[in-house]
Order: C-alpha cells, then structure tokens, then sequence
C-alpha cells in the first residue's frame, strides 16, 4: 500500500481504538481510493489532506435529561458530529436508537460527507443522535425527549451552520417536536433548519418516499448497464422502516415482486409479494411490530432473528436491498446470497454490508450499489427541501421526484465512469469513493489549511 495512505490508516488506527464502525468506513475509502492518492502523493502529504479528511471539524456531545409519564428523570446521551464543512452547511440524520455511541455517529458523519458530494449539491457532512430508545415510549415522552434535545443542540445548527433530518427512530413526528422547540429558542421562523418536515409547514413533497425511490432509480441504472431490468425479478428487503416502505413502493412499480421484509425481531416472507399497504399500516400508523402482518396474512412464514446472521438473506431472491442498520449482511448471508443466485446488492441503509461481505461479494461477480451512492436520494432530496425553503416556494411531487430521479441517474454515471478510469469496472464502491473523494480533495486544496 502507498505509505502515506498506510501511515494515515494506521495512526487513525491508533487515534480511534474502541471505534469499529468508524475504522470500518474509514478502511474502506482510504484504501479504494489508493489509485488517487498515488497520483497526487506529495500534493496531499504536504497539506496533510488525507489526516484532515478523517479528523472530523467538531463533535458536540451532550446531555439530555427529560422526564417520562411515571415522573421520574432520565438521562440519555446527544450527539452531533459535525464532521466536513467543506462543500456546503453540515447536513446529515439524527439517528435515535439504543445503540448509538460516538463511533457509530462518526462513521454515519464520515459516510454522509462522500454521500453528500455525489449528489452534486451544496451540503457538508454531518450525523447526530441518541442512545434514547423511542420503543414504547408515549407520544408525550417523545415530545420531552425532543424539546430536551433540542434545548442543546439549537445553539450548534442553522439552516447556513447544519441542518438536520430523520434516520433511524427519526421520522416526520420526532423533526416536528425538534422545530417547535428550535422555532420556539430561537424566536425565527427559520424553515431550512431540518429537513424532511411534514409538508403543510415547509417539508418538501417526496422528501419521505425519497430514500426508497433513489434506491430503485439507483438499482434500476445499474442493472441497465449490465443488460438486465427489474421486470419479474425478486426482491428481498431487510427493514420495515422509512427506507424499507418506500423501497418496497418503487420495486414493485418497477415490475419487480418482493417476497420479505424484516424487523429486529424477525422477517416476513410472502410468496404472493408483500402487502404494503399492510406493512405502512403496522409500522407507519399502529408502530407496531412486523409480526402482526401474519394476523392478515397467516399463510405468510415467519421467520424469527436467531443469530447475527438475519434470516431475511436465507430466501432466495434476485436483488437484495438491505434497508435496515450497519453490518445486518454479514459473510455468511452473503454466501447464502450468492449460493441461491443473486445477481444484484444495493444498500438502502449506511454500511449495512460488512467488509468481509462486501469484499466477497464483489469477489463473485454480484453487483453492489454502495450505500453513499444508492441512498443518497434521501439527503439529495433533503437539500430540495432546503431550498424550497429558502425561495420560500413549493415543488409538485412531480417535480421532486424527476429531480430525484436525475440526480440519482448522474450519480451512478460518476461511479461508473470513475470505476473505469481508475480500472476497476463495475466495481461502484470504490467508484462512489474515488468521485466523492476527487470533488473533496479539490475543496480541501481551494479552502487553504483549515
Ligand atoms: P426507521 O427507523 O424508519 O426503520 C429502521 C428499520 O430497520 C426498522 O425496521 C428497524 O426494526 C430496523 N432496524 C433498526 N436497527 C436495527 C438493528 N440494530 N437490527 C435489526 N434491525 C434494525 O429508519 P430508516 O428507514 O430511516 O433507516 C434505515 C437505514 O437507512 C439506516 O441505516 C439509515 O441510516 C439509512 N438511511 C436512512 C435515510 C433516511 O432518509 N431515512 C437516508 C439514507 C440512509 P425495528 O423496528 O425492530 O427497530
Ligand atoms: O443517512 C442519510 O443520508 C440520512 N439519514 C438522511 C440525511 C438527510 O439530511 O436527509
């Protein structure tokens, strides 16, 4: 390896020990985007580019005490890394959920940096969340939990500093409890300040449908180029959330048929094809588990979490879209995968593939959508949202979404051609790295040591 990029990747080593998660992503960038750096190896070294990239600009944590319906006083951890400035305001999810910890916020912020440069628009990169577990919690608990969080995290975001929106355990609920409370600190109406809003107070039309949808759009060019379509195909989806609906909603349009869906606690398979209008009914109104769909449905199996290898990639399926959390397809999945014959992999969460997955997948020929790329449609559409609000205007769904759907076209354009200009063809994770990286270094060279 070139020593420079080895030098780096060993004292981020050192730097970041209990880190896995971000070591992971970091791993998997510096090391595809070997060919760059060899050719601008004394450029970067003497600028230190390649340490500042991996160091993040500021990591704000905090806490956040608030009181549940029984009336006693709890404490949970808030996070936000705001981690690249370079190419527009730091832009990325809050994530809720008990296992948020500052290496898992470092690798999304990381991640969300070269996600956000392959959109082509002007936003930075940036992650925030919660150890708070909005399982089971009251509409009321979750209002007191926002209004806490927000009570801290006001005086670091802007809609010009960093602006936030939902991922996992953050939907349109939680980012209308968070504005009231900003709205309310602040005394401004200031509506570019988090995105993915209901949309009768300035959220963008599409912004909900617009990880799923960029997905398939994603899914949908990447087959083109290997002469294949989604018409017939079969579809598994890991997940039931946001992502997972709306990823459902668009395969289906596009002819295809999905036969599973996940939760944490298990998988659905319906050999029919899914009903979704169901599954948005359990999660989206009642948030209830993904077991109930056997209530409508008892002819659909069951199939419940045992192990760390989630039983969803047991079935056999054409295109797999892993929609749920980081590390869910682990190397024995994607053995099982590529034993029953799948063709394509496009990663609707962040990193949700390990590296020793990813590494064997593309090993045997599987396409792979990496994540930074393939999701990418959400926080695309997040910047819709923004400026809408800054031209104080509304977009018709219509219009979101073929703006969506040609972003999403140019992104897998600039995976695939700098896959082929720096010769690994068809191989779009270290094409999504290598684009995103080039639009980063020049940022970093044109802004000066900062
Ligand atoms: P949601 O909270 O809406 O849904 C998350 C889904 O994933 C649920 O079905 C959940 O099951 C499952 N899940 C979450 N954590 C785990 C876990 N540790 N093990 C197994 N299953 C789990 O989140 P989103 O759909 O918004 O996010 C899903 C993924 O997509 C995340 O990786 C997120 O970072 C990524 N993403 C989201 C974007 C967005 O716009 N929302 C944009 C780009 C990427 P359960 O209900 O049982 O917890
Ligand atoms: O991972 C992601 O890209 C998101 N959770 C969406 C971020 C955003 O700002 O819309």
């Amino acid at each position: 390896m070139n020593s420079y990029l080895d030098k780096v990747l060993k004292a981020t080593e050192e730097n970041n020990v209990h880190e896995p998660e971000f070591l992971q992503a970091v791993k998997e960038v510096l090391t595809t985007v070997e060919p760059v750096v060899n050719s601008h190896n004394e450029e970067y070294k003497n600028i230190a580019l390649l340490e500042r990239m991996v160091e993040p600009e500021r990591i704000i944590s905090f806490r956040v005490p608030w009181v549940n319906d029984n009336g006693q006083v709890i404490v949970n951890r808030g996070y936000r890394v705001q981690f690249s400035s370079l190419i527009g305001p730091y832009k990325g999810g809050l994530r809720f959920h008990p296992s948020v910890n500052q290496s898992i916020m470092k690798f999304l912020a990381f991640e969300q940096i070269f996600k956000n440069a392959l959109t082509g628009l002007p936003i930075g990169g940036a992650k925030g969340g919660s150890d708070f577990d909005p399982k089971g919690k009251s509409d009321n608990e979750i209002m007191k939990f926002c209004q806490s969080f927000m009570t801290e995290l006001y005086r670091h975001i802007g809609q010009d500093v960093d602006v936030p929106a939902g991922d996992i355990g953050v939907g349109s609920r939680e980012i209308g409890y968070l504005f009231g409370q900003y709205k309310r600190i602040c005394n401004a109406y200031e509506g570019g300040v988090l995105t993915g809003k209901d949309v009768y107070y300035g959220g963008s039309l599409a912004r909900k449908e617009a990880t799923g949808y960029g997905l398939l759009f994603f899914t949908r060019e990447m087959l083109a180029a290997h002469g294949q379509n989604l018409q017939g195909k079969i579809v598994t989806i890991s997940g039931s959330g946001n992502v997972a609906i709306y990823a459902c909603e668009k395969a289906t349009v596009m002819g295809a048929k999905v036969v599973a869906m996940s939760d944490s606690n298990g998988c659905i398979y319906d050999e029919n094809g899914i009903d979704l209008d169901l599954v948005k009914q359990i999660k989206e109104v009642q948030r209830g588990r993904l077991k109930e769909y056997l209530q409508k449905h008892p002819n659909a199996k069951y199939l419940e979490n045992t192990n760390e290898d989630s039983p969803v990639w047991t079935i056999k399926t054409d295109i797999a879209l892993p929609c749920a959390t980081q590390n869910e397809l682990t190397l024995n999945s994607a053995k099982k995968l590529v034993e029953n014959g799948v063709l394509a992999i496009a990663e609707g969460a962040n990193m949700p593939c390990t590296q020793e997955a990813t590494d064997y997948l593309l090993k045997k020929g599987v396409l792979i959508g990496p994540a930074k790329a393939a999701n990418a449609g959400g926080v695309a559409t997040s910047a819709i949202e923004m400026s809408q609000n800054s031209m104080r205007f509304y977009y018709t769904f219509e219009e979101v979404e073929s703006k969506l759907e040609q972003i999403m076209i140019n992104i897998f354009k600039s995976c695939s051609s700098a896959a082929d200009k720096y010769g690994c063809s068809g191989n779009y994770v270290a094409g999504a790295n290598i684009a995103a990286f080039q639009k980063l270094a020049k940022s970093m060279r044109a802004q000066g040591i900062v």
